[in-house]
């Protein structure tokens, strides 16, 4: 018997763990610990132990799928280029689009957002960041000039004081929840704010329950009391921030007391004022966060609010400080790095600076998309939907939008206006069904390459086996496509490494990188600008990224979610998810030992709600919103704030998001997942 461990990363979390694929007889048939991984040092959440079990799974995508009337017949590669090209070239770049994707390399989201801009000439390039993160990208470089989690992993657990809120961390990011259990251990003191009374949530010193969507009023409240209290840090202040005058002036607002916003949000005044208290105090204070503070309509002032009060407290740029945003996707963070995104080339270079694009016009050695922002997932969604003919053909690799963006009826509508469709995944999704093309992906443990991880760490997926069938690499399908379009020269590319090489060139933060240099179990944090540089672990330690190198307060005002409780719909809707399935269960419902443990959806309602509807614990129940219905078990549980639901949104059969609001951030255009109105209806009396 053939034997061996690959040392890899894991393929769910932007934790980034690393693990040993088991292969025997050349198929991957197991994960082993990794005990040289300085993120994880061996230990591994469910979904890194199972990472194996869709690998082989028997409906993986094998060969090229062509729609004809109405059904997919296989075909092979030459026919699929051939229709694909053909099309292609039948658009203006314009009328087309591409998303790439958080689940593939930093090498392949380089050549799609390089495929999109310099073959297809389109602007239109962005990725599932936008549903996320895409507020923490335009918030945190607005007050710090840089985009990304400021501190790493492993500092997290020397933090004294440890303020979590909108992530429920030991769920979504298992291996940075055991940072926050270890602080714990030295005497830190943990605060979690949540609308429910989630995993995380049970192990803070400090819980505090709210309704969805107060988080402005519950952050600025905090900062009146530091303020009033004098435990702001007013060296820091003075040296490396600006406009904290205009800044203070809102907060000490009125509105913002603690009597008032114990009002808005429902924590009681004395928890608001402890938690003030423990974070003013502390000798060291940082901030955890996730989507629970971004998918909002005022994502962009909630990550601001966290920069404000961490650089109220001089909590930024030292250890045990920072502002964690903790990224979702394994390599969420490397596809923003790359530049597939609609505002940016790789390094976060802009399309609208003329040098940016002349400096890409000369690498690529051809003319490119015009210099101009493309539209972003959300934007795209709506232009299809609200406005027919305008985009007419759309590449999409690695999304599966028809389960994962709001509005499922909108989204719907909008695919099935899209004259060509090209669908790249491992599996056929409910995306890929709308698909006039569908080409098979290789999966994670079937190719080189990188991924970089929520502390910015860029690390390595190492080759375990070859993909099923006639699967092909991302990159090497995005390679072939560029040669057969005419672009031979722009994707001459023969292995990940000689990609890795060119995205070096081009994106100043991955500069010094290199593939013998990122061998190493501890890789290389970003920025590392050259061979000699050691990388990056914490951000802004000396001076901010802004050019006058200060950091920047902004004064924000507490505005209430799109759509808030009514008559007819009087309870709130927040969405999320569970530690035993990824998003739209693509591969976690094809592992039997995750699938096993949740199998179907639920929602979460608090007994006093549920008796007042006469709901009973795992009754079936409707769940209606302006946009949509699902039936779905009901979940009776004191773990949520009474007034609002929870639904995860990992499940087709009962999918969260027919239910969610797409209304929009103004500036980062991400969706308002976490906060809509719905009612709840008892089956026998639902008409
Ligand atoms: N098992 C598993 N792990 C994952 C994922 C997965 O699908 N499955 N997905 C990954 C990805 S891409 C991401 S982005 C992360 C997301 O990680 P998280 O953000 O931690 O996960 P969510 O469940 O979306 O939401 C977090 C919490 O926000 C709370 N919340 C709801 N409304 C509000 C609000 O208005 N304000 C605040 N402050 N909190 C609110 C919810 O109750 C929930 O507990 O997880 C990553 N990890
Ligand atoms: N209601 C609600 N909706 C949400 C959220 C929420 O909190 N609430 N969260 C949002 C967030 S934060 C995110 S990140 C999005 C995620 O949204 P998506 O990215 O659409 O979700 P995934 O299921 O991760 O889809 C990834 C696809 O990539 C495929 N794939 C995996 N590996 C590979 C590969 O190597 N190559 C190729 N070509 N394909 C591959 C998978 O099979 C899957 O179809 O969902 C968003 N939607
Ligand atoms: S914590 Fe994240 S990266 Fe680590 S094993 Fe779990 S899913 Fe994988
Ligand atoms: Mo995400």
């Amino acid at each position: 018997m053939d034997m061996k461990y690959v040392p890899t990363t894991c393929p769910y979390c932007g934790c980034g763990c690393g693990f040993n694929l088991v292969v025997q007889d050349k198929k991957v048939v197991g994960v082993a610990p990794w005990h040289r991984s300085p993120v994880n040092e061996g230990k591994l959440c469910p979904k890194g132990n199972y990472a194996y079990e869709f690998v082989n799974s028997p409906d993986r995508l094998t060969k090229p799928l062509i729609k004809k009337d109405g059904k997919f017949v296989e075909a092979s590669w030459d026919e699929a280029y051939k229709l694909i090209v053909s099309k292609f070239k039948s658009y203006k770049g314009d009328e087309m689009a591409c998303l790439s994707s958080a689940r593939v390399s930093n090498e392949e989201n380089y050549l799609m957002q390089k495929f999109a801009r310099a073959v297809l000439k389109t602007p239109n390039i962005d990725h599932c960041a936008r549903l996320c993160h895409a507020s923490t990208v335009v918030g945190l470089a607005g007050a710090f000039g840089s985009g990304a989690m400021t501190n790493s992993i492993g500092d997290i657990g020397e933090s004294k004081c440890i303020f979590v809120i909108g992530s429920n961390t030991f769920e979504q990011h298992p291996l940075i929840g055991r940072q926050i259990m270890l602080a714990k251990q030295r005497g830190a003191k943990v605060i979690v704010a949540d609308p429910r009374f989630t995993p995380t949530a049970k192990q803070a010193d400090l819980y505090m329950p709210f309704y969805s969507g107060t988080d402005v009023a519950i952050l600025n409240c905090i900062m009146q009391q530091i303020i009033k209290n004098g435990w702001e840090d007013k060296e820091f202040i003075a040296k490396r921030t600006k406009d904290y005058d205009k800044f203070k002036e809102v907060v000490m607002k009125d509105t913002y007391s603690l009597e008032n916003v114990s009002k808005i949000s429902g924590i009681p005044a004395k928890d608001l004022a402890t938690a003030a208290e423990w974070i003013g105090k502390a000798e060291s204070s940082n901030v955890l966060y996730s989507m629970g503070i971004t998918q909002h309509t005022v994502g962009v002032d909630n990550v601001k609010s966290t920069a404000n009060l961490q650089m109220l407290t001089g909590n930024l740029g030292k250890r045990g400080g920072g502002v964690c945003a903790l990224r979702g996707q394994n390599n969420v963070q490397g596809a923003c790095d790359m530049g597939a995104l609609a505002n940016v080339y790789s390094g976060y270079q802009s399309v609208i600076v003329p040098e940016m694009r002349k400096k890409m016009i000369d690498a690529w050695g051809c003319d490119i998309a015009e210099g101009k922002v493309g539209l972003t997932v959300t934007k795209l969604i709506n232009t299809l939907a609200d406005q027919p003919g305008t985009i007419k053909c759309v590449y999409i690799m690695g999304e599966n939008p028809m389960i994962s963006d709001p509005d499922l009826h909108h989204v719907e509508k909008g695919l099935k206006n899209v004259e060509f469709m090209v669908v790249q995944d491992i599996f056929m999704t409910e995306t890929a069904e709308l698909a006039n093309v569908v080409l098979p992906g290789a999966c994670y443990a079937e190719r080189d390459g990188t991924q970089t991880s929520t502390e910015r760490r860029v690390q390595k997926w190492r080759k375990a086996q070859d993909p099923p069938g006639e699967a092909k690499a991302d990159w090497q399908i995005i390679c072939e496509l560029g040669k057969v379009m005419g672009y031979e020269k722009q994707f001459p590319f023969k292995s990940a490494e000689e990609i890795f090489t060119e995205v070096a060139k081009v994106t100043p933060s991955y500069g010094g990188m290199d593939y013998t240099r990122l061998e190493k179990p501890e890789a290389l944090h970003w920025p590392c600008p050259t061979k000699e540089h050691p990388g990056t672990p914490i951000l802004h330690k000396e001076k901010f990224s802004h050019p006058d190198g200060l950091g920047i307060f902004t004064p924000i005002e507490f505005k209430y979610p799109a759509e808030v409780p009514d008559k007819d719909y009087p309870l709130i809707l927040t969405t999320g998810r569970c530690i035993w399935q990824w998003h739209t269960g693509t591969m976690t419902r094809r592992s039997e030992n995750l699938e096993r443990e949740e199998p179907t959806g639920w929602v979460e309602i608090n007994p006093e709600d549920a008796k007042a509807l006469d709901i009973k614990d795992k009754e079936m129940v409707r769940a209606v919103t302006r946009r949509g219905q699902i039936d779905i078990g009901a979940r009776v549980t004191k773990d949520i704030k009474k007034g609002e639901v929870f639904i995860p949104f990992h499940y087709a059969e009962c999918a969260a998001n027919l239910l969610t609001n797409n209304a929009l951030d103004p500036v980062a255009a991400i969706p308002e997942f976490k906060a809509c109105a719905v009612r709840l209806e008892k089956i026998a009396e639902a008409k």
